[in-house]
């Protein structure tokens, strides 16, 4: 798997110690926390590090990121870096990477095709981040009847998915019914107008929780509340996740009742990994990062120190 013969530091696919060539195609840059994952992948994959990098964002679009990961095989690169917009759609351009004797590294979201078509993937335990909000959701309701709206992230995205079944999965014999659930598209202006159609429907007072799947459509979500008269965090709770630095200064400022942290900083992993699937190196097909989460208090403490 174009794993020539290479020195210590894990050089170049020939051994020449040249740099890398790598073509990492991003879903886009549709939320806060993909900005601080963009930033901490060019930061890895840097000159200095023995890398050459050919970026493509998608722009959330699963054609134009599948066509970006073509031209990388046609450049010929010694390694190809994906964070899939959705899980499905895969498995022919991988096969062509295979066949072209290119790895491919996962990183931040996965894929249903085969894991004999790539290296390793590198993330977060979505379905956990899920069960994690979704614990916290049950203890602060107990058994008071809540209705919950949720603000679901990118339609066959494998966080949407996973963080919808481990909340679901927590939730399940408590007395939160969930009234209604919608994409939103991971955005701030997509949760906005999904949470303004909500409260067109059901009023302030006809929603007791928001279960936003990022922080940027809990900030969208935001506004529409206070746009409808109503205080976000009081009359209406929220969890979310990510705790990138915008919604921790909800959670701070109570607009936001918890959030369950999903690390983006995963460029050094993906960097490393490539360079040990490149010296022919054994790698684990799965690497998952530790997540926590913050209740306000935890936020205020800890906010001014975090890197993103
Ligand atoms: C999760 C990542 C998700 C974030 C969103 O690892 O794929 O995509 O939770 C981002 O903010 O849009």
């Amino acid at each position: 798997t174009g794993c020539g013969s290479s020195d210590s530091d894990g050089g170049s696919a020939d051994g020449g110690g040249d740099t890398i060539k790598v073509g990492f195609a991003q879903t886009g840059s549709e939320s806060g926390w993909r900005s601080a994952n963009t930033e901490s992948m060019k930061e890895a994959f840097s000159e200095e590090n023995g890398f050459e990098l050919v970026f493509n964002a998608a722009d959330n679009d699963p054609a134009a990121q599948i066509s970006a990961v073509r031209s990388f095989i046609s450049q010929g690169v010694d390694a190809i870096v994906i964070a899939p917009i959705v899980e499905d759609g895969w498995d022919d351009v991988l096969q062509e990477a295979a066949d072209a004797d290119i790895p491919v590294i996962l990183e931040d979201r996965t894929v249903t095709a085969s894991e004999d078509l790539y290296e390793s993937w590198v993330g977060l335990d979505f379905k956990k981040e899920g069960v994690m909000a979704g614990e916290w959701a049950a203890a602060e309701f107990g058994s008071e009847p809540t209705k919950m709206v949720v603000l679901e992230g990118t339609t066959g995205s494998a966080p949407a998915n996973d963080r919808a079944e481990g909340f679901d999965e927590a939730i399940a014999g408590s007395s939160i019914e969930k009234i209604d659930s919608q994409t939103g598209e991971f955005t701030r202006d997509g949760g906005k107008t999904v949470m303004e159609g909500f409260l067109q429907k059901y009023g302030v007072d006809g929603i007791d929780l928001v279960y936003a799947h990022n922080d940027d459509m809990a900030l969208g979500a935001i506004e529409a509340i206070e746009a409808a008269g109503g205080v976000p965090g009081e009359d209406i709770k929220i969890v979310s996740i990510d705790a990138v630095k915008d919604g921790m200064q909800a959670l701070v400022d109570g607009k936001i009742n918890f959030i369950v942290e999903c690390n983006p900083l995963l460029g050094d992993l993906a960097a490393e990994l490539v360079k040990d699937v490149l010296a022919g190196e054994e790698v684990e097909k799965t690497v998952y990062v530790e997540d926590q989460s913050f209740t306000q208090e935890q936020a205020a403490e800890v906010i001014d120190s975090r890197p993103y």
